[in-house]
């Protein structure tokens, strides 16, 4: 298959890059290096040394013989760069990782909510409206995220996407429709998310594309089996108070003796997977289009659940370091239950990995070999959801 990948530079798409590659298909990427431009503004680094892109992809070229090239342009502002490229390219998909991906940064000032809106949007946007123009079948798949459905239901399973309701009519009948799972959004970036469903909804109902939009957790893990094969390979690690996700800032605070920062009373449940299973499931995404006249096709991109404070409890027992509950910066539940659906994956043959097996692993070769990079400083959460977040971070209440 010839897949383009946008957003081929980041966390989750790089190692999807040299995986797809690695399985023999024609892979291009498209990427504005925005997120190492982010990295600049922050004043923060991931912790493993990531290389510049030509040495990337220079370096899997020498490992694999495979050739990926980049395009260096913004989706969300070069819309005819998108076209022509779809066009003279002519992908069979199109993997869309291009959005800021991450909350508190969306929730920093009203730059960062307006720029994530604008990014997001737009960039979803303008792929579906490219796709159409081109006239070409491309299956798009779309990294989403758990986040669409806030973190609780009506004490049900949270379904795949979809959910059956029983509506009354004018007549006292009991009609059942089934609709998207209603959106919860816990941030502006969890925003974008919700509203790209709603985009990809309609393009698929008015213009037939066909789109696999992957609603997944929180991703854990630095490396996959290519991005392990040289260092120059290697996949970025954050720990920052931003773009750090809370277990891989966890193994990281272990890792160098920092209290591990639970915020609140920890009891917020969250879903979770492996960088490695992440690159399978955009796999066999890629692998199980929806037909022609499908509608959307959701699936739950998850492995395990656990709570927050559990979490920290695991990477204390393993490490050492203690845990410090800190006045949380986010407006969010203090305790939620959290049961989500994820069969669809595990049908079409997902072996997940599970933090039994990868915890201690990640501590040592990533968090611990890399530690002499981290700068603590970069550690705290310094963005809040309200004015009374800020307040009672500042009062540390
Ligand atoms: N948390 C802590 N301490 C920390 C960092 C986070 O207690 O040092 C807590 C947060 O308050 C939150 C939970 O851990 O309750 C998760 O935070 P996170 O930063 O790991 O994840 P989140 O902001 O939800 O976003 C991440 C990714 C995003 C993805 C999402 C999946 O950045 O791209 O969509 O996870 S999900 O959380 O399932 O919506």
């Amino acid at each position: 298959m010839r897949i383009l990948v946008l957003g081929g530079d980041g966390f989750c798409g790089w190692p999807t890059v040299l995986h797809l590659s690695d399985l023999g298909h024609e892979v291009a990427i498209v990427d504005d290096l925005s997120r190492r431009k982010i990295d600049v503004e922050l004043e923060a680094d991931s912790l493993t040394p990531i290389r510049p892109m030509s040495e990337r992809l220079a370096a899997w070229q020498t490992v694999s013989g495979r050739q990926v090239p980049h395009y260096n342009f913004n989706v969300a502002v070069n819309y005819q760069r998108l076209l022509d490229l779809l066009n003279d390219w002519q992908p069979h998909a199109v993997v869309h990782f291009a959005e800021q991906r991450a909350a508190p940064y969306s929730m920093k000032s009203s730059y960062h909510k307006r720029y994530t809106v604008d990014n997001n949007l737009n960039a979803t946007n303008n792929l579906l409206a490219a796709v159409v123009d081109s006239g070409r079948d491309i299956h798009v798949v779309h990294l989403g995220t758990m986040g669409v459905y806030g973190y609780g239901s009506a004490g049900m399973q949270i379904p795949e996407g979809y959910l059956t309701v029983k509506v009354e009519t004018d007549d006292g009948e009991l009609v059942e429709q089934e609709i998207l799972y209603p959106p919860q959004p816990g941030s502006i970036y969890h925003l974008t998310k919700t509203q790209d469903q709603l985009t990809f909804a309609y393009y698929n109902k008015n213009d037939g594309v066909r789109v696999t939009d992957l609603h997944q957790g929180i991703v854990w893990g630095t490396q996959t089996e290519q991005t392990r094969r040289d260092e120059r390979l290697i996949n970025r690690f954050d720990y920052d108070g931003d773009f750090g996700t809370v277990l891989n800032r966890f193994l990281m605070q272990g890792a160098v003796g920092h209290p591990l920062t639970v915020h609140g009373t920890g009891g917020q449940t969250r879903a979770f997977i492996h960088i490695q299973d992440t690159v399978r499931c955009i796999q066999l995404a890629l692998e199980n289009a929806p037909q022609p006249g499908d509608r959307v096709q959701i699936f739950n991109q998850v492995t395990e659940t656990h709570r927050v404070r559990d979490l920290a409890q695991m990477v204390a027992d393993r490490t050492g370091v203690a845990v410090e509950y800190l006045p949380n910066p986010r407006n969010e539940a203090d305790e939620n239950e959290l049961h989500v659906k994820n069969e669809q994956f595990l049908n079409l043959g997902l072996n997940p990995t599970t933090l039994d097996e990868g915890l201690m692993a990640e501590v040592t070769d990533i968090a611990r070999a890399y530690a002499h990079r981290c700068d603590t400083d970069k550690i705290p959460c310094r963005s809040f959801w309200s004015r009374d977040a800020r307040q009672g971070v500042e009062r540390g209440s």
